[in-house]
């Protein structure tokens, strides 16, 4: 470290590894490019990195190394060979892995001598560097500690613990929910399709309602902490949503969001629990 001025190697020029890799030259560190393929760096040398011939030459840059590749299997490919070479240096991993893949390569980096972090990336690539913009971090608090100056370009970071999984895992806990609910807005927009509504003006109606929805959150999560369903709001027998499907069905939309909702609430009013909250479906997904 020079005076807050760090030098890092960053692994990974795909979308998101070019931001965070020109978001650390922005904050004025000494960043070192690679990327399997050639050719992706350019606009980032002519920012002032400096282009290493290979991995193993980006990896001897930088006692810090940023890793944002493709999958699980593509930072093994590349990190198992420079394995000696990665010993005493810091490996932050910025890839999308699910909790188990982070454990591993959070054990593979303790076998060989690295120091890990494992880092889940809540944010596109715009957003990268604005206040909008969170990464959360698992597994070494050390060395979350000795790089934050670097991790704070890019998001608000925050240490969700020394579990290396729990960041990946909030992460696809998340994105669970954000994917569910886009096919939940998608639904809704091929039923008032089927009658020539529009997207737009559907979704004009649709966000404000939803995101006034999303307040139950806290609700529903008092109820499951305390672990008693007994005293609903909304019991599952009143929340019927047979309605819901058979409206998709007159308009000729496939119910598939919907009817796995209502195959939930139903699950849970056959094994008995129909006048207990709806929130009781959080009991019925749990399989240990
Ligand atoms: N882009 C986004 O919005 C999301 C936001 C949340 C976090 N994700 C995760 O970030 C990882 C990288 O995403 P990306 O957007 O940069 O992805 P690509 O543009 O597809 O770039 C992939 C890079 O990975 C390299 N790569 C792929 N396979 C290998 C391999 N076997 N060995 C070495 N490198 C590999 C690829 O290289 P190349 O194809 O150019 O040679 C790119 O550099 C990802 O986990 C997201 O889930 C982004």
């Amino acid at each position: 470290m020079n005076g807050g001025r760090e030098t890092v190697a960053v692994l990974g020029l795909g979308v998101m590894g070019s931001v965070l890799a020109g978001a650390l030259l922005e904050g004025g560190h000494d960043v070192t490019v690679w990327n399997r393929t050639p050719g992706r760096d350019a606009a980032l040398v002519e920012r002032g990195a400096r282009r290493a011939g290979d991995a193993l030459d980006a990896v001897r840059a930088a006692p810090v190394v940023v890793v944002c590749l493709y999958d699980h299997a593509s930072v093994h490919e590349t990190l198992d060979p420079l394995a000696e070479q990665l010993r005493g240096r810091v490996v932050v991993n910025l890839t999308t892995t699910t909790p188990n893949e982070a454990r591993d390569l959070a054990a593979w980096a303790a076998e060989h001598g690295v120091r890990y972090l494992d880092g889940a990336i809540m944010a596109t690539p715009p957003m990268i560097g604005t206040p909008g913009a969170a990464i959360l971090y698992s597994g070494d608090e050390g060395v979350f500690g000795e790089v934050r100056g670097l991790l704070d370009v890019w998001a608000t970071s925050t240490f969700e613990g020394t579990d290396p999984g729990r960041a990946s895992l909030l992460d696809l806990a998340m994105l669970s929910g954000m994917y569910t609910m886009f096919a939940a807005f998608l639904h809704g927009a091929a039923m008032v399709g089927a009658d020539g509504v529009s997207a737009g003006d559907y979704a004009r109606r649709a966000a404000p309602f939803l995101a006034a929805m999303t307040e139950m959150f806290a609700l529903d999560a008092e109820v499951i902490d305390s672990g008693d369903y007994s005293d609903p709001v909304q019991s599952l027998d009143w929340s019927d949503l047979g309605h819901l499907v058979r409206a998709s069905e007159e308009q000729g939309v496939d119910p598939a969001p919907i009817a796995m909702v209502e195959q939930l609430r139903r699950r849970q009013v056959d094994a008995g629990h129909g006048a207990q909250g709806f929130a009781r479906i959080y009991e019925g997904l749990r399989r240990r």
